[in-house]
């Protein structure tokens, strides 16, 4: 058994003009409840520090500009604008892996998440490569909620790449530490990433998300063909179906957070934050719509079952089928 207790970090509301220095403080009061319960590792949301900007048609590029981290080679725990997590999550002796929006040096931007140890040291860097949305607003007016993310962001360029979490070798009391992988909210329906991350024994991943609750133009469909209560359940239930079949699937505990709430009384997120076993079963899951932490304790040695049997993947996967996946 290498027992871990872990934390998805759910963020409530944030709106387009809310202060970063006022986010981190609710962060860093999320950390404190986390340390107080003797966690080890918090997983936050994609785009943690700011609202979920890729929804609004921007023209000031000031505005835009305001929404990355300019994140320095040592790694974004040096970046001033965000400094003060980092430093809360050392002195509290918590990894974290969280997602933001990332400024290279040579000026390209990202939708990144980064593992920090609780050292403060990178240990893995993910940044999104399914960017879903359009690269033109659905509309310009104020109040609708666009996608922009095709526009805002370059695809991610890091590939699929599993990590060692050496830091909670000791924490999960046996000799290993856990193998972690890292996707952002859209990757999640797609199959292909979680696989990657499959076929290197992921052990743990973290998946942090903003999925508006109301999209008709992103979804295809007809707004009168459902009422926002219909839209929001639907919505939860194919968060829910893809983070529990592609942990099942591929025999790895999950821990998903969600930035939720109805941002600036206009954009409302789906919560659905949860903790989610190598069987595909929910441990632990969000009770509010608000920040919330969700905690469990997670046995790492628990993927062995599907890994060794139903998804041993040497004994049963037939790559010779499988050529199309690659070439189209
Ligand atoms: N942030 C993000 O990737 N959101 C997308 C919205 C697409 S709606 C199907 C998501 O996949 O949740």
């Amino acid at each position: 058994v290498r027992q871990l207790r872990v934390a998805a970090a759910q963020v409530g509301r944030i709106d387009r003009g809310t202060p970063r220095e006022e986010v981190i403080a609710r962060l860093n009061a999320l950390l404190e409840q986390a340390a107080a319960q003797k966690v080890k590792l918090a997983v936050f949301p994609e785009t943690t520090f700011t609202t979920f900007f890729p929804r609004y048609w921007m023209e000031d590029e000031a505005e835009i500009a305001s929404y990355f981290e300019t994140e320095p080679v040592e790694g974004i725990s040096h970046c001033a604008s965000v400094k003060a997590f980092f430093d809360k999550a050392m002195e509290l002796s918590i990894d974290v892996a969280i997602g933001y929006g990332e400024e290279t040096s040579e000026g390209r931007r990202y939708n990144t998440a980064s593992y920090v140890d609780s050292s403060g040291r990178t240990v893995g860097k993910y940044r999104k490569i399914h960017l879903p949305g359009t690269f033109e607003p659905f509309s310009k007016e104020q109040g609708v909620t666009n996608q922009l993310e095709k526009k805002l962001f370059a695809p991610g360029d890091l590939g699929f790449t599993a990590f060692r979490a050496p830091s909670l070798r000791a924490a999960c009391g046996g000799d290993k530490s856990p193998i972690v992988g890292q996707l952002i909210c859209n990757d999640r329906r797609w199959a292909e990433g979680w696989r990657v991350y499959g076929l290197q024994g992921v052990e743990l991943m973290c998946v942090g998300y903003n999925t508006t609750a109301w999209a008709p133009q992103l979804w295809g469909i007809d707004p009168s063909s459902m009422t926002r209560e219909e839209a929001y359940a639907d919505a939860m239930f194919h968060h829910k179906l893809v983070c529990q079949a592609n942990a099942y699937t591929n025999s790895t505990s999950l821990i998903t957070s969600a930035r939720c709430g109805n941002d600036d009384g206009l954009h409302p997120l789906i919560s659905g934050s949860m903790i989610v076993d190598p069987e595909g079963h929910i441990v632990a899951e969000n009770t509010t719509e608000g920040d919330e932490l969700v905690v469990a304790d997670i046995d790492l040695d628990a993927c062995q079952q599907g890994k060794s049997k139903t998804f041993a993947f040497a004994k049963h996967r037939r790559i010779e089928m499988y050529g199309l996946i690659c070439s189209q």
